[in-house]
């Protein structure tokens, strides 16, 4: 049977863009999305969210008719639920998933599932979380059988397929890359194979649901401990009065060695966020993949420390002024460079946390955005000339503005190494 009618739960940053390829593809598809903003903005054929390319895709998508955009579920023939799993939110020391969103998301589409249907989750999600989601499921329908009681017999079938699209690159890299297909049975992997062919032109791997879950989770920790090993280098050779850049330069010159950049900290959704999924389920053995984030989370700190250091040698040196007369730039503030991202943005919190402690004035330079959101009030938003005539300079991305740009100053932090 083939799939005529296709149905994405959940339309941020994932879910619009694979439902945009599938209506690409000339497929129906029912977006569906409890943010009526998103809901009406998808269907006047507009994207509430930054993605080069997406809005050309999703403009004509809806003109032609193939994408339509919905507040609750209708029948399809697949459902891909694409909701976040943020973390639970309690005071626990390690972060535990919140799977509330997939739990109200496989509830939402239990009541239009019918024979022969397929749901495949794509939010990241712990081990074990699509078979619980099954269990939802079932639960709602116990007139239909599922993989869990019935195996290849299931009237609905169910998979993992994690997705792995870098952010500012989805639109390529939907079509391009290796997709992991975590069937619960054989039969719901082949079906999701047939889905994911519509436009995927990487790969198809099989696998099981619980080894995609981890699958993807391994990719985003060994990121994670992979920057951590480099943030851990930067303040060992800040002690040790060496250049790091150069140290990791040299060291990549070693045919099996690829050291990753330090910076100030790792931001976004999912490379500070994954690896606690694993840590949470198995806190014991996950000693390596905990001290990353460990490591990761405090580098905005030692950042911060080295600003107050910067400020106090140059009042030292400067004696006629006063705190209040100290000027602060920020280079940047997304989460990573040449983006508008400020989500979950080291440079963002280390810009606030300046803002917070100094008397003087802090000033931002971001080429990415044109206003600051309201928790930077009091932040001075300037072009990068006026930012050049501050008297403490802190570069914490490195936008292509930066990079072309130079700046030389005995009072600068530099959290990327371009200047
Ligand atoms: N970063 C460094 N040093 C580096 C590389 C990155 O400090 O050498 C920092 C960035 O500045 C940023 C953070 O790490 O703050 C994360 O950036 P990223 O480019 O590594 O990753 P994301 O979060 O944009 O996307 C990742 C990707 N995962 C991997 O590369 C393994 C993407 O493929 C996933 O689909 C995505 O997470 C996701 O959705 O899980």
């Amino acid at each position: 049977m083939s799939f005529n009618t296709i149905s994405v739960i959940g339309l941020g940053y994932i879910g619009l863009p694979t439902a945009a390829m599938f209506a690409s593809c000339k497929k129906h598809v029912i977006g569906v999305d409890v943010n009526q903003h998103a809901v009406d903005t998808i269907n006047r054929g507009e994207i509430h969210i930054v993605e080069p390319d997406l809005d050309k895709i999703v403009h004509t998508a809806v003109t032609e008719g193939y994408l339509k955009a919905v507040t609750s579920p209708e029948p399809a023939d697949a459902f891909l639920i694409a909701v976040p799993t943020p973390f639970k939110n309690n005071d626990s020391t390690i972060p535990e998933p919140d799977l509330s969103y997939i739990r109200k998301a496989s509830e939402a589409i239990a009541p239009v599932l019918k024979k022969g249907d397929l749901v495949i989750l794509e939010s990241t999600s712990p081990v074990g979380a699509t078979e619980q989601m099954a269990e939802w499921l079932a639960a709602v329908r116990p007139d239909l059988s599922f993989p869990q009681n019935a195996g290849e017999n299931a009237d609905v079938n169910v998979a993992h397929c994690p997705e792995r699209v870098l952010p500012g690159h989805v639109v390529r890299e939907l079509v391009e890359n290796d997709r992991v297909i975590g069937g619960m049975t054989a039969k719901c992997s082949a079906r999701s194979v047939e889905l994911y062919k519509t436009f995927v032109q990487g790969e198809c791997v099989i696998t099981n649901a619980r080894t995609a879950e981890m699958a993807k989770l391994t990719e985003n920790s060994c990121r994670d401990v992979q920057i951590a090993f480099a943030n851990e280098l930067s303040i060992i050779c800040d002690k040790l009065d060496i250049d790091v850049w150069e140290l990791i330069s040299l060291a990549n010159r070693h045919p099996r060695i690829n050291i990753l950049q330090p910076g100030p900290g790792v931001g976004g959704h999912c490379i500070a966020v994954d690896p606690w999924f694993i840590v949470a389920r198995t806190p014991k053995e996950a000693q390596l993949i905990h001290t990353a984030r460990k490591v990761n989370d405090s580098k905005p700190h030692w950042v911060i420390d080295k600003v107050k250091l910067a400020v106090s040698e140059f009042l030292q040196e400067n004696p006629t002024k006063t705190m209040q007369e100290v000027k602060i730039a920020c280079y940047g503030l997304a989460f990573k460079p040449d983006i508008d991202d400020l989500r979950e943005s080291p440079a963002l919190n280390i810009t606030k946390s300046i803002l917070n402690m100094h008397a003087g004035t802090v000033m931002a330079i971001e080429p990415n955005i044109n206003v600051l959101p309201d928790s930077l009030s009091g932040l001075e938003l300037v072009d990068f000339g006026t930012g050049n005539r501050a008297d403490i300079h802190v570069l914490l991305v490195d936008h292509k503005q930066f990079k072309s740009a130079t700046l030389q100053s005995k009072y600068l932090v530099d959290t990327k190494g371009i200047w």
